[in-house]
C-alpha cells in the first residue's frame, strides 16, 4: 500500500546532470576528493560511463518563485522524445532507483519499461512542500479559490512544470509533447492538471486518483471515516520528507482502536492532534463547502478537458475505489465520450504498477495489469504523443470478474437507474434468509449492533501492517458470515448464470433503537460447496461490492440529522461498479451489518454533533431491524443484463 511504501521510501543520491543546469555530481571524470585521515572520502561519486541514460536533477522554478525539484531521466542517445511526466508526494527522488544500474530499464519502476522500450524521457517531480521541493505542502492542495487563497495550485504548478520541461534550453532532446501518469495521490495530481491544462499536455492517464475524499475515496465513505488512513497522516504530514508513525500498542489494531474511543481520541494520543490536516478533518466530518469544493468530478465536469484521458481504477481497490468512475463519468455527461476512456481491472490499489496475475486467492488471464499498460496505456501514449497509430480504445474496458476476461465495451454502464439501455433490478431481502428477484411478504429481521463488539473487515487479530490490507476486498466473508449481528440473505443455487454490468444500489428499509447508525451492505458471489481443482475455495463468499453509509447523512450528506428511535428510514445509497457473472451452481448473497472495523470508526449509534469527538459512555448498544417485503421492501437494485453481451463489445 502507498501509504506503507512512501514511509519506507529512502531518500537517494544525486547522480548525473545536463550541461545547462548546476552539476549535482560531475559525472564520469570527477576525481575523487582525497579526505585525510580516514577512509571515506569527502565524496564518493559512482562511475556513470557505463550508464545508457542520464539521471538530472533540477530545481523548477513556479511562477511564485517557489522551485521544485525534479528528477529527468533521459536516455543518452535520446532525440525528439516524448515526456510522461508525475507529479508525487511520496519522493521523486527514489523512484528512478529500482536497481543500481546502468540500465534506464532497470533503474526506472516496472511500470516504466514500457515508456523506456519506446524512446520516452521519464519525469519524476516532488509536489510543492515534499522532499526536495521547496513551498508549504497542503494535503491534497485544493484548486485556488475559496479554499486555497494562495495563487499557486496543483494546475498551476503542472502548468509550470510542463512550460519548463517543453522548454528547449532546458530539456533539448524534448519533442515538445507530454503525457502524465500517477496512481492514487500522483493520480490526483493527474486529474488537477487536466482542471487547466498546458497546451503541451497531450495525454493524461489518472490511476486511482483520489477525486472526492468524503464520498468513497481515502477519508470517509458517505461520511464512515477511515481510521485505516489516519497513520497516513501522520507519517506523510508529520514530516517533509520520510515520517514514521508512532507505535500503535498491541499487535491488534482491533483492540487498539476500540479501546481507546472515537478516532480523535486516538489523534490525541498518537499526536496528530498537531497536524493541521488532522485539525481541518475534525472541523468538517460532513460533505460542507470544504469537501464539496474539493470534488474534483465536479471541477472536472465544469471545466472539462480536451485532453484524451484513460482512467484507471481497481475492480477491488481498497483506497480509492470511487475517484476515476466518477470522473469519467461526469466527463461523459459533459459530451465528452470521443478523448475519454475508463479501464478498470481486477486490481487492489495501484496494482496496475506491479504485476496483476492475482489478487488474494483468486487467478486471472495473464497479467492484467501489463496487459493494462502495454495493451491501453501505451498505444494511447504513442498516439497522442509520438504521432504513433491511431487507437480505437473502447469507452469503457472492464475486467469480466465472473469469467475472467477483458470485456470492451462502447457503451457503460449496461444498466442503471436512468438513461442506460436496461433498467437496475431489485434483489429483495426474504423471510428465512432468502434472497430473490420476487418481492416476498412482510417481514423483519433484527440484530443487536454492539459498538464493543463492531464486526471486523478481517478475521481478527486485524493489524493494519500485516500484509492483508491490499487483498481485503476479496476476503473470504465467511469470517464474519454467521455472527448474530450480520443478516445473511442469500439465493438457492443458481441454475442460469446472471450477469450484472454497472453500479448496484443498496436501498435499506431499517429501524434503530439509537439515533444514528451504520449500514454496511455487501454483494456476495458465494462458490460452491465443492472445488475439485482448488478445494479451499468451496463455499468461498466473494464480496463483489459493498460499502458503508453512515445514517445521519440519510437525508442530506451537509446537514447531518438523528434517526429517529424506532421509525423505519430509508438508506438508499450506490455501491461500487461491477462486471461480474455469477455462474451456475453459484448464489447471491446479500450482507447487512452496523459496523466494519477498525477499517471505519465505530458509529457510537447515539448522535452526538461530532463522531470524532464521542465519548466514550456515547457508545451504546442499538436493536437495528431489517424491513423486508411490502411497501418497505429492502433490496439491492442490481444491474442485471442478458448474459451474452457480445453485440454491445467493440471487437
Ligand atoms: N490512497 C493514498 C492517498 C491519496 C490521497 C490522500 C491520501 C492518501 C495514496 O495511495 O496515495
Amino acid at each position: 500500500m502507498k501509504i506503507t511504501l512512501a514511509l519506507l521510501a529512502v531518500a537517494g543520491l544525486a547522480v548525473a546532470a545536463p550541461a545547462q543546469q548546476t552539476p549535482t555530481k560531475s559525472a564520469d571524470a570527477a576525481p575523487v576528493a582525497s579526505a585525510p585521515g580516514g577512509d571515506i572520502p569527502a565524496k564518493f561519486i559512482p562511475p556513470t560511463m557505463a550508464d545508457d541514460y542520464q539521471r538530472r536533477e533540477v530545481m523548477i522554478p513556479m511562477r511564485d518563485g517557489t522551485k521544485l525539484f525534479t528528477v529527468i531521466v533521459v536516455a543518452k542517445n535520446a532525440k525528439n522524445a516524448p515526456i510522461v511526466l508525475t507529479r508525487t508526494p511520496y519522493d521523486a527522488g527514489s523512484r528512478a532507483k529500482r536497481t543500481t544500474s546502468s540500465s534506464m530499464l532497470s533503474t526506472l519502476p516496472l511500470a516504466d519499461e514500457m515508456f523506456v522500450r519506446n524512446g520516452y524521457i521519464r519525469v519524476y517531480q516532488d509536489i510543492r512542500g515534499k522532499y526536495g521541493s521547496e513551498g508549504d505542502y497542503i494535503v491534497t492542495r485544493p484548486v485556488i479559490g475559496p479554499l486555497n487563497k494562495t495563487k499557486v495550485d496543483h494546475v498551476t504548478d503542472a502548468y509550470d512544470t510542463i512550460d519548463w520541461l517543453v522548454n528547449k534550453a532546458n530539456l533539448p532532446e524534448s519533442n515538445g509533447k507530454v503525457g502524465m501518469i500517477g496512481s492514487s495521490y500522483e493520480g490526483f495530481t493527474v486529474a488537477m492538471a487536466l482542471l487547466g491544462p498546458h497546451p503541451a499536455l497531450k495525454v493524461a492517464a489518472p490511476e486511482s486518483p483520489m477525486i472526492d475524499g468524503w464520498m468513497g475515496d481515502d477519508w470517509f465513505h458517505y461520511g464512515a471515516f477511515r481510521l485505516a488512513n489516519i497513520a497516513w497522516l501522520g507519517g506523510q504530514t508529520g514530516y517533509k520528507a520520510k515520517g514514521s508513525v508512532p507505535p500503535t500498542g498491541g499487535y491488534d489494531d482491533y483492540d487498539n482502536f476500540r479501546d481507546i474511543g472515537s478516532a480523535g481520541a486516538w489523534a490525541d494520543k498518537s499526536g496528530y492532534s498537531q497536524l493541521p490536516y488532522w485539525q481541518k478533518m475534525l472541523a468538517h466530518p460532513s460533505y460542507d463547502a470544504f469537501w464539496q469544493g474539493q470534488a474534483l468530478d465536479k471541477l472536472l465536469a465544469a471545466n472539462p478537458s480536451n485532453v484524451p484521458t484513460i482512467w484507471e481504477q481497481g475492480l477491488w481497490d481498497q483506497e480509492d475505489m470511487y475517484g476515476a468512475i466518477t470522473a469519467w463519468e461526469a466527463l461523459k455527461a459533459k459530451g465528452k465520450t470521443g478523448n475519454n476512456f475508463l479501464v478498470m481491472g481486477p486490481w487492489r490499489h495501484s496494482q496496475i504498477n506491479r504485476e496483476g496475475r492475482s489478487l488474494g486467492p483468486f487467478q486471472w488471464r495473464g497479467d492484467t495489469a501489463e496487459q493494462f499498460r502495454e495493451e491501453m496505456v501505451l498505444p494511447l501514449f504513442n498516439q497522442y504523443l509520438k504521432d504513433g497509430p491511431a487507437v480505437t480504445l473502447p469507452a469503457a474496458t472492464i475486467y469480466n470478474t465472473g469469467e475472467n476476461h477483458w470485456d470492451r465495451f462502447a457503451q457503460w454502464p449496461l444498466a442503471c437507474d436512468q438513461g442506460c439501455a436496461s433498467p437496475l433490478k431489485p434483489i429483495y431481502l426474504q423471510g428465512s434468509g432468502g434472497l430473490g428477484f420476487e418481492k416476498a411478504g412482510a417481514g423483519e429481521d433484527s440484530y443487536v449492533s454492539d459498538p464493543a463488539k463492531p464486526v471486523p473487515h478481517l478475521p481478527r487479530p486485524v493489524n493494519f501492517g500485516d500484509g492483508r490490507w491490499g487483498d481485503w476486498l476479496v476476503s473470504d466473508q465467511r469470517g464474519v458470515d454467521g455472527r448474530t449481528d450480520v443478516m445473511t440473505y442469500e439465493t438457492p443455487i443458481l441454475s442460469e448464470a446472471v450477469r450484472v454490468s454497472g453500479a448496484p444500489i443498496a436501498d435499506i428499509f431499517a429501524k434503530t433503537t439509537g439515533t444514528d447508525g451504520d449500514f454496511v451492505v455487501k454483494v456476495i458471489d458465494v462458490y460452491p460447496d465443492e472445488n475439485a481443482t482448488d478445494p479451499k475455495m468451496g463455499g468461498y463468499q466473494l464480496p463483489i461490492s459493498l460499502d458503508i453509509f453512515r445514517g445521519r447523512y440519510r437525508d442530506s450528506f451537509a446537514k447531518p440529522s438523528a434517526i429517529p428511535a424506532g421509525k423505519v428510514q430509508r438508506y438508499k445509497f450506490r455501491l461500487p461498479t461491477v462486471n461480474h457473472v455469477f455462474q451456475p451452481g453459484h448464489r447471491i448473497m446479500v450482507q447487512v451489518q452496523s459496523s466494519l472495523f477498525p477499517l471505519y470508526d465505530r458509529n457510537p449509534q447515539k448522535f452526538v454533533s461530532n463522531i470524532f469527538l464521542a465519548k466514550k459512555s456515547d457508545y451504546t448498544k442499538a436493536t437495528v431491524t431489517i424491513e423486508r417485503g411490502g411497501a418497505q421492501a429492502s433490496a439491492v437494485w442490481l444491474p442485471v443484463v442478458a448474459v451474452d453481451q457480445s453485440a454491445a463489445m467493440v471487437k
